[in-house]
């Protein structure tokens, strides 16, 4: 007989160890577990995601989350494999959850960066590589693209560079790159499905809703008093949105706070740090998907990127009650 050893959520995992653990999946959970391939890194590497849900013939609504669209941040794949867990578990027993997974299908994606991931693994000297691996346009030394900066929502305007050796570098032209491009197709093709979209980045303690750039926010109060009538309701469901989203954020990071204490900042990125632009989190509100959030986990900054292994399990718990709040709200709305 062979000895099954059990999966460890509390370390970091190398790119081989996890899509071996996406397989084992499958096979242990055949109907609620599916891999779906959505596309190539720039190193001809595959996409995928774990599809979590049951089969019930009917059109199903949809959450989105990715891990790992930025190399360095480990702990955010290892959240989206802890949440794949619990989810997966609460199923077997928790009528809330079989609800949810009645309703909607959960798309995963524990390693979106494939190529970046793996190259911080490669030494001590690649470590905290941020971008994707792609090379820079001609005459660029450098190497890679932020794919949070890569997306096709007010690309290139505030919170970019435009120099290839830039960890901010946003591409040669919005969705440049291959791994925003799977991204960009898989959930644009069925985006009156998705009910939620959660990207995954750490550090800060940090729940950030749209938009990254100011001018999508508060002006829009003005915007609105100018509106000729037949478009205030649109302007009006924007603000209203954001607001919802706001409240939404805030009850998660009770949620959060619950767990294990840790205090999480809700906002929008200008108003909690600093504007940015091409985000997935923005194009995925601007798809009209109602609630979309970035999850920056822990820490505050006192180790940052290499947030110890320790601290896997308690970080896990309190994000998942953070998700699990939002997730739970957009369903049941
Ligand atoms: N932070 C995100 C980034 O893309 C962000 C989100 C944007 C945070 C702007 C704050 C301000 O930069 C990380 N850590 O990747
Ligand atoms: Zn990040």
């Amino acid at each position: 007989t062979v000895e099954r050893v059990e999966y460890d959520y509390y370390k970091y995992h190398t790119m081989p160890e996890i899509t071996n653990w996406m397989a084992q999946l499958e096979k242990d959970y055949p109907d609620v577990v599916t891999i779906v391939e959505y596309g190539q890194t720039y190193e001809k590497r595959v996409i995928s995601l774990l599809k979590i849900g049951l089969n019930t013939g009917e059109k199903k609504k949809a959450i989105w989350m990715d891990c790992g669209i930025h190399a360095r941040e480990w702990i955010a794949p290892a959240f989206c494999q802890y949440f794949v867990r619990q989810i997966l578990q609460a199923h077997k027993t928790d009528p809330k959850m079989q609800e949810m997974m009645k309703n909607m299908d959960f798309y995963v994606t524990p390693v979106l960066n494939m190529d970046g991931y793996m190259y911080s693994w490669k030494d001590n000297t690649t470590r905290l590589w941020r971008k994707n691996r792609s090379p820079g346009p001609p005459g660029c030394d450098g190497y890679g693209t932020d794919l949070n900066r890569n997306f096709d929502a007010n690309w290139g305007t505030l919170g970019v560079s435009f120099n290839c050796s830039s960890n901010t570098y946003c591409g040669s032209q919005p969705v440049s790159e291959p791994e925003a491009q799977a991204v960009t197709y898989f959930v644009g093709s069925r985006k009156d499905d998705f009910l939620c979209f959660l990207t995954i980045h750490s550090y800060g303690q940090l729940l950030l809703v749209p938009y990254g750039h100011p001018n999508f926010t508060a002006s829009n109060y003005k915007e609105l008093e100018a509106l000729p009538v037949e478009n205030k309701g649109l302007v009006a469901d924007r603000i209203g949105r954001r607001l919802m989203q706001m409240e939404v954020g805030l009850g998660a990071a009770d949620a959060i706070r619950s767990v294990h204490g840790m205090n999480y900042t809700v906002g929008t990125s200008p108003d909690v740090l600093y504007a940015n632009s091409g985000s997935s989190r923005d194009w995925a509100r601007f798809q009209g998907i109602p609630f979309s959030y970035t999850f920056e986990l822990r820490d505050d900054g006192t180790l940052g990127f290499q947030l110890p292994e320790d601290q896997i399990q308690p970080t896990c718990e309190e994000a998942y009650s953070g998700a699990l709040h939002i997730i739970t709200y957009a369903h049941d709305k």
